[in-house]
């Protein structure tokens, strides 16, 4: 679609951005909840200055390493994400060896195999979470995320979550799993209760992920290890808080 959106305003990116979710509705990809969290995850953005801060640096480096030392990793998608970074979800898949999953909070038939077509066309080989007779249920949950697939997050030891919802992460850490989730919100129950939080614009911090992944494949087990048991997550919460802190000190000065 061509964009109405001129490459000079000050807020193109941002604006791009919510271009590609507003698509991604109109091409059944995304539900019209996700609009609004997207409007909430560019309110902490602005917040936190709309750049990957050293926190989510952190967090991201974990989560690579954490991707890297797992047996079966799967990275759940949502609508969001199939609209604003499907080449880089396969990508990132691709790199860890992690299996995709389709799963979804509005739960619709139809806007599942949209998602699938679309990460099929972004290279994906294999997209897991449509299959009735491979589909088992995460006790836990009251949402149609309970549904997950035999042979993925089920399974898995380590689960990617972008842009959650509250109750899963909890469900999934309690069936003694390792969850990373991508989160703009340091306060949201995602973030609080998940294992590493990257707090930063996924369409940012996913091509850093990509790429620390590739960077640290050339660890060791061991050195890997060690970055993990070095990352406190409810830490690196509180040094986002700090950054957005830090940030409303300053501009309430030149203010
Ligand atoms: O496609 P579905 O049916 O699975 O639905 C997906 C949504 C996102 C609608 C669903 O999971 C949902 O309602 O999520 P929430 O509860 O609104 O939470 C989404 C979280 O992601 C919020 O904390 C937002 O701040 C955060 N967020 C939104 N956009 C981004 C983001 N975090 C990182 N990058 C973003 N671009």
């Amino acid at each position: 679609m061509m964009t109405l959106i001129p490459k000079s305003h000050p807020r193109a990116k941002s604006l791009l951005i919510r271009e590609k979710l507003v698509d991604g509705f109109d091409n059944g990809l995304v539900a019209k909840e996700g609009l609004l969290a997207q409007g909430r995850g560019e309110a902490f953005d602005y917040l936190l200055g709309e750049k990957t801060g050293k926190a989510a640096t952190k967090a991201i480096k974990a989560a690579a390493a954490q991707l890297l030392v797992a047996k079966s990793p799967v990275i759940s998608v949502n609508g969001n994400i199939a609209a604003i970074c499907p080449k880089e979800i396969v990508k990132l898949s691709t790199q860890v060896k992690a299996k995709l999953e389709v799963n979804l909070f509005y739960a619709n038939q139809k806007r599942k195999q949209a998602i699938v077509k679309t990460l099929k066309k972004n290279g994906a080989k294999e997209v897991l979470g449509t299959k009735i007779n491979s589909s088992t249920k995460l006790s836990g949950i009251d949402s149609a995320r309970r549904i997950v697939d035999k042979d993925g997050i089920f399974v898995a030891d380590v689960v990617v979550v972008p842009l959650e919802d509250g109750d899963r992460t909890m469900a999934l850490r309690k069936a003694g799993k390792i969850v990373i989730t991508f989160d703009l919100n340091p306060l949201s129950r995602t973030s609080q209760t998940a294992n590493i939080t990257i707090v930063d614009n996924v369409t940012r911090a996913i091509s850093l992920l990509i790429t620390e992944s590739k960077k640290l494949s050339k660890k060791n087990q061991k050195s890997l290890l060690k970055i993990i048991s070095n990352f406190d997550n409810k830490k690196n919460l509180t040094d986002n808080i700090i950054q957005i802190k830090n940030n409303l000190t300053r501009r309430a000065k030149i203010a």
